[in-house]
């Protein structure tokens, strides 16, 4: 359907918000029964590529040229890696080290998010571990202490990992405590709910479905609208130096 060349989506120099109209699908080497949005890449100025990864029966990935991290939204994937077998559902997540052998297989019809990184190795770090793991069992932490923002890590936070991947959930009303200008880059889809996002100097109505990339620097703020929680899924870089490894 053409809206008449109207969209919510908006390209800024610090920010991307994309909405659904706007996606389109792409294959992509190695994956066979895949299409994928990808929401950010290089060719963007983001460090990371983000993508949905969107399944047929049987589909597969082709191997990661980079740190690989998966978040399930719909259906399941068989992730076979360091000689196990797991069925992740919805919420089930994996992330797999650079250079890990691994296979991921939709079992049905299946959608994911699909986040790959360059590892960036840090002198004194022990080597990042496969992870696998369910949202629903990952302790909620209120964001400074606001019970009405839950955030929940998903992968471990120590010297060997170089990147975040977090939810926060906002009850109706809640809002991030402060604007927030930080030297880590975001990606972010919007998985319930919808709010106002703050980025830059632009305030835009966001919804489920919704991505939104952030650049190093770039303000932002979000309160919750609506009368169910809103939630997303959120990238950071993290726990290293800008300048690059220290000795
Ligand atoms: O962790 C974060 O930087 C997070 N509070 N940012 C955000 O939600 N935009
Ligand atoms: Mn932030």
């Amino acid at each position: 359907m053409h809206q008449f060349g109207s969209t919510r989506s908006s390209r800024k120099p610090d920010h991307l918000l994309q909405t659904p109209d706007t996606f389109v699908r792409s294959p992509l080497p190695g994956a066979e029964g895949v299409e994928f949005i990808i929401h950010a890449a290089p060719q963007l100025g983001a460090r990371f590529t983000q993508m949905t990864a969107e399944f047929v029966a049987g589909g597969s990935l082709g191997p990661a040229p980079a740190q690989r991290f998966l978040y399930v939204l719909d259906g399941k994937l068989e992730v076979k890696a360091g000689d196990k077998r797991h069925i992740l559902k919805p919420g089930g997540f994996a992330y797999l080290p650079q250079g890990a052998a691994h296979t991921v297989r939709a079992t049905g019809i299946a959608r994911a998010v699909v986040i790959e990184k360059p590892y960036e190795p840090q002198a004194g770090a022990a080597d990042p571990k496969i992870v696998i793991g369910d949202e629903s069992a990952v302790k909620a932490t209120p964001l400074m202490d606001d019970d009405a923002l839950r955030v929940r890590a998903l992968i471990p936070d120590g010297p060997p990992y170089d990147f975040a991947v977090n939810t926060l959930t906002y009850d109706p009303g809640a809002s991030l405590p402060m604007v927030e200008i930080h030297v880590m880059e975001h990606g972010l889809l919007m998985l319930e709910g919808g709010g106002v996002y703050r980025l830059g100097d632009s305030w835009y109505p966001v919804y489920a479905g919704d991505f939104i990339w952030m650049r190093a620097y770039c303000p932002q703020w979000f309160g919750a609208l609506g009368k169910r929680p809103a939630k997303y899924l959120l990238y950071k870089d993290w726990r290293r130096h800008p300048l690059g490894e220290s000795e």
